[in-house]
């Protein structure tokens, strides 16, 4: 498409501190130190690596734009006092473009991310493990639905110890931890964790003791003879969204301080942790759920006015999160595994025991490697990123 057949239009403000760029009746203003800090030129940033070869100090405080125009696709700018032009792709500018209002309210998502309730049963983010292993088109399908919903499921792989591994390698890196690179999850005689029990799980996020927590979890079955044990898994966004739309002051009170966890299971380790149950960021984004009953310290940063209506607030996110309506799930099979956004999504198990085995595989990778592999295979693969 030829941005120019729209008429496009470039505008200088009068001392030259930014322009307004119109493209397709859209005007985005950007700022003349912003310009020359992204400039593309190979002085600016090296060809090979794509990294930044400047730094602020050497763009003069007092830059300005002098002269603009279109050409060829591209914004033509150049900066005063240095006296230098740049080529801007007007695609790149509008990729990258700030001029647009904010999000007004805390608790905001991503719009590539879609929060789910149990509604999302029928169509379970999931593909087979062999599908996903051969074909780059399928790993991205499949990488997609973690990005977007938070998790998905893995089927029908080797009935192998340390399969596990081979899918964290289709994505990224193990994180190893006290737990072991990888950890059994099954029954035994002393358990360091209530997971390695037959016990049922509240659902939960995983390791809130740890900081940072650890953003991804791979449950990987390899024996379910046992009857029990199946898996249910909440979307801790949607469950935070709905206390906001319902109570904004115990979204509030939960998101402004902090609660503990700790983990002392073993005789060696003793992790805490003091961040709190719903995480947002500087900007209001909703960035992490830390919900785990078993491993919550008791809670020493709420001010004494405030504590009553954190613990309301902290037993309304409990039903909300209990609610079936919040719940999927699902029984792994030998070869079966669920690959989670542990900021995100919670996993819960129903208790187990009787005749039979059942025996998972777990272990820990990040969000941040799995959506580099992602971005990645979109660039590859088309043209437009989907997260
Ligand atoms: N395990 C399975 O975060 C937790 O303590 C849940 C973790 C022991 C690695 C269990
Ligand atoms: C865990 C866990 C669930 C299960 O290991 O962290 O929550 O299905 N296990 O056993
Ligand atoms: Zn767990």
């Amino acid at each position: 498409m030829d941005n120019e057949a729209y008429m496009n239009s470039v505008t200088i403000a009068p001392n030259g501190q930014f322009i307004s760029l119109t493209v397709a009746g859209n005007t985005s203003r950007f700022h003349a130190i912003w310009l020359r800090d992204n400039a593309l030129d190979k002085h600016t940033r090296s060809a090979g690596n794509g990294q930044r070869l400047i730094a602020l100090r050497d763009i003069d405080a007092s830059t300005h734009v002098s002269h603009a125009q279109l050409h060829k696709g591209c914004l033509q700018i150049t900066f005063m006092p240095e006296g230098k032009t740049v080529d801007y792709p007007i695609d790149w500018l509008m990729t990258h473009a700030y001029d647009k209002p904010g999000n007004s309210v805390k608790g905001w998502h991503k719009p590539t991310q879609t929060l789910w309730d149990s509604s999302l049963m029928p169509n379970l983010p999931e593909n087979n493990f062999d599908a996903v292993a051969a074909s780059p088109e399928a790993l991205q399908a499949w990488l997609s639905g973690i990005a977007v919903f938070g998790f998905a499921k893995l089927n029908n792989g080797p009935v192998q110890a340390g399969a596990l591994a081979q899918v964290v390698g289709l994505f990224g890196h193990l994180r190893e931890t006290n737990y072991g690179r990888i950890f059994e999850v099954r029954v035994e005689e002393k358990p360091v964790n209530l997971a390695y029990t037959g016990l049922a799980l509240q659902a939960h996020t995983d390791n809130p003791y740890r900081d940072p927590v650890p953003t991804i979890q791979v449950l990987y079955c390899l024996e379910s003879s046992a009857p029990g044990g199946d898996n249910v898994l909440v979307d801790g966004f949607m469950a935070a969204t709905k206390l906001r739309q319902e109570d904004p002051h115990s979204f509030d009170v939960l998101s402004r301080y902090c609660a503990r966890f700790e983990y002392a299971g073993e005789d060696d380790i003793c992790l805490q942790s003091k961040r709190p149950i719903i995480e947002l960021a500087a900007d209001g984004q909703l960035q992490s759920i830390r919900f785990n009953n078993r491993s919550a310290a008791p809670f020493s940063d709420i001010p004494f006015e405030h504590m009553a209506d954190y613990y309301g607030a902290y037993r309304r996110l409990g039903e909300i999160i209990n609610d079936p309506a919040s719940e999927v799930g699902f029984r792994l099979n030998p070869g079966d595994c669920f690959v989670i956004d542990n900021t995100r999504v919670l996993h819960a198990r129903k208790a187990f025991s009787g005749a039979g085995t059942r025996w998972l595989q777990g272990c820990y990778a990040d969000m941040d490697g799995l959506l580099s592999r992602l971005e990645v295979l979109n660039r590859t693969h088309s043209n437009t990123s989907t997260v």
